[in-house]
C-alpha cells in the first residue's frame, strides 16, 4: 500500500470533543469517524487494526476448542420475554418493530438467542460439552456514551457461551476461558488482571472482569500491586494448572468499585503494596448455572434418561474497545506506538524526497523486497514537507520505520527507527533487509 492512496483523513488539530488520548489519537489518525452519538464508522486504518485484534481473539478461542458461528444483530423480542429480560433490560435496549408490527430488538448480548439455538438441536448429554462463540456488533443505548470507542452505543464484541451437563464440568469450561483470556490479552501486548466482579444483569454468582491499568479508565480498582507480576507462562491449559493459577490470582487482593471493602483491603494488603488506580474493562466472564436454561427450557437427557437443565456461562471481549485500550497503553505526545501483533502495518518506508529519482527507486525497491518477504509494509510516497512526513508517521505509529533521505543515500545508509522506544540508528543499505526482518519477528 502506498500512503498517498490510503484513505486516511489525518487531522492537524485535536478535536475539542475528544477528552482522552485514545479518542483524540483515533480521530487525528483518521481511524474512525463519528456518525451519530456513540456510533462510529471505522475507516480503513482503524478497521485494519480492529481486524487484527479480532483475529488474535479468534485464534485463542479456537485453541480451546470453541466453535465460531454467526448470529444476527436483530433478534426477536419473544425469547427475551421468555427469559424475563425484555423488561429488565430497560432503556438500554433498542427496540424495533418490523412491518408486521412484530417486536424485535438490536441485540445487546446473546444469552437468549444462543440458548434458543441450543435447545432446538441438543437433547442428549452425548453432545456436551459445547463452547460456541461469535464476533458481532452489539447495540446498547448507553445513557452516557463517551471516550470514543470505549463506551459507545454500537460496539464489536466477541461473545462465547458454554453448555455443560454439571456444575463441575461448567466450572472447567469457565477455567478454560479464564486461561484463554489471559493468553489473548498477553498476545495483544496488555497486562489484564482478572478481578472478581458483580454479575449485574447477566446474573449468576461467579464472574471476573479483565481490567488493564489506565488513568483514563472508567473502573476504579483497588489491588495488591504484586498481582501485576504474576507470570502466566508457567501454566498450561489443563484444569488443575488453571485452578492453581486462579488460586494464585485469588491470593492477591484485586477488585473494582462494586466489590471494594475498605477494611478488607487494609487488612489484606500491606500499605506499600496497595495500589488504587483506574482501569479499563476489556473482558468479562460469567458463570450463571441454569438461569437461562431453566427459563428457556434448554434441557438435556443424562445417562439415566433424566432431563436436566444445562449449566451455562458467557464470556465477552470488547474488540472495538480494545482498539482504544491498546492506544491508552501505547502512546506518547507524538502519537500511537502500536505493538507489533496489532500494528496496522509492520513497516513504514518513509521516502523523504519522492521527487528525487535515487530516493524513489531505492524506496520502491525496498518496498517490493519486503512485499516478497510478506511483510505488511506501507510506502510513504506523499509529496509534502519532511516535517509533516515524520510527524504523520509518528502519529500513525507504525512500529518500524525505514527513513530514506538524499544525503543518507549518498553515504550508503538509511535510518531505521523503532517507534516503540523511539530509538533510531543509521544502517548500511546492504544490511537493511536483514536488520528489519529480525526486528519484525513477533
Ligand atoms: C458476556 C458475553 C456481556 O455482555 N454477555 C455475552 C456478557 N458482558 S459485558 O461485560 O456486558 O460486555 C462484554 C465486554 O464488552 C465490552 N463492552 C463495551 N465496549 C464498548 N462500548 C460499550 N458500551 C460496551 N459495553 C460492553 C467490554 O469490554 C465488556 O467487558
Amino acid at each position: 500500500m502506498y500512503l498517498s492512496k490510503l484513505f486516511i483523513p489525518i487531522l492537524k488539530e485535536t478535536p475539542a470533543e475528544a477528552k482522552i488520548k485514545s479518542h483524540q489519537l483515533m480521530l487525528r489518525a483518521g481511524m474512525i469517524k463519528q456518525s451519530s452519538t456513540g456510533i462510529y464508522s471505522w475507516l480503513p486504518l482503524g478497521f485494519k487494526i480492529m481486524k487484527k485484534i479480532e483475529q488474535i481473539v479468534r485464534e485463542e478461542q479456537n485453541k480451546i476448542g470453541a466453535q465460531e458461528l454467526l448470529m444476527p444483530t436483530i433478534q426477536s423480542a419473544e425469547i427475551w420475554k421468555e427469559s424475563g429480560r425484555y423488561e429488565d433490560y430497560g432503556k438500554e435496549m433498542l427496540r424495533i418493530k418490523d412491518r408486521q408490527g412484530k417486536e424485535m430488538l438490536y441485540g445487546p448480548t446473546n444469552e437468549e438467542l444462543i440458548t434458543e439455538i441450543f435447545r432446538t438441536s441438543v437433547k442428549s448429554y452425548k453432545s456436551l460439552p459445547q463452547l460456541l462463540y461469535h464476533i458481532q456488533w452489539k447495540f446498547r443505548d448507553e445513557l452516557r456514551p463517551r471516550f470514543g470507542v470505549m463506551r459507545c452505543k454500537e460496539f464489536f464484541m466477541k461473545d462465547a457461551y458454554s453448555f455443560d451437563l454439571s456444575d463441575d464440568e461448567a466450572r472447567k469450561s469457565y477455567n478454560k476461558m479464564f486461561f484463554a483470556y489471559l493468553n489473548t490479552f498477553k498476545r495483544l501486548g496488555l497486562t489484564a488482571i482478572p478481578m472478581e466482579a458483580d454479575t449485574g444483569p447477566i446474573g449468576g454468582d461467579l464472574s471476573h472482569e479483565f481490567v488493564i491499568l489506565a488513568e483514563t479508565g472508567e473502573s476504579k480498582i483497588y489491588s495488591d500491586k504484586r498481582i501485576f507480576d504474576l507470570d502466566i507462562s508457567k501454566y498450561n491449559g489443563k484444569d488443575d494448572s488453571i485452578k492453581e493459577l486462579r488460586k494464585k490470582y485469588g491470593d492477591f487482593y484485586a477488585v473494582t468499585d462494586d466489590k471494594f471493602n475498605k477494611d478488607d483491603f487494609e487488612k489484606k494488603v500491606k500499605k506499600e503494596n496497595q495500589l488504587i488506580t483506574k482501569g479499563i474493562e476489556v473482558g468479562h466472564i460469567f458463570y450463571f448455572g441454569t438461569k437461562y436454561s431453566e427459563k428457556l427450557n434448554a434441557y438435556v437427557q443424562n445417562k439415566d434418561g433424566k432431563n436436566l437443565p444445562v449449566h451455562m456461562g458467557s464470556y465477552g471481549i470488547g474488540i472495538s474497545r480494545l482498539v482504544g485500550a491498546i492506544i491508552e497503553a501505547y502512546h506518547d505526545d507524538k502519537g500511537i506506538k502500536w505493538p507489533l501483533p496489532v500494528a496496522p502495518f509492520t513497516l513504514s518506508i518513509i521516502n523523504l524526497m519522492p521527487e528525487d529519482k535515487n530516493c524513489s527507486d531505492t524506496a520502491v525497491s525496498f518496498y517490493n523486497k519486503f512485499l516478497e518477504q510478506e511483510i505488511d509494509v506501507i510506502l510513504d510516497d506523499r509529496i509534502c514537507s519532511i516535517g509533516k512526513k515524520l510527524s504523520d508517521n509518528e502519529l500513525i505509529g507504525v512500529p518500524i520505520q525505514l527513513i530514506i533521505g538524499k544525503r543518507d543515500l549518498n553515504e550508503g545508509v538509511v535510518e531505521l527507527k523503532n517507534r516503540l522506544n523511539n530509538s533510531s540508528k543509521k544502517i548500511s543499505l546492504d544490511s537493511a533487509i536483514n536488520n528489519i526482518l529480525s526486528e519484525t519477528k513477533i
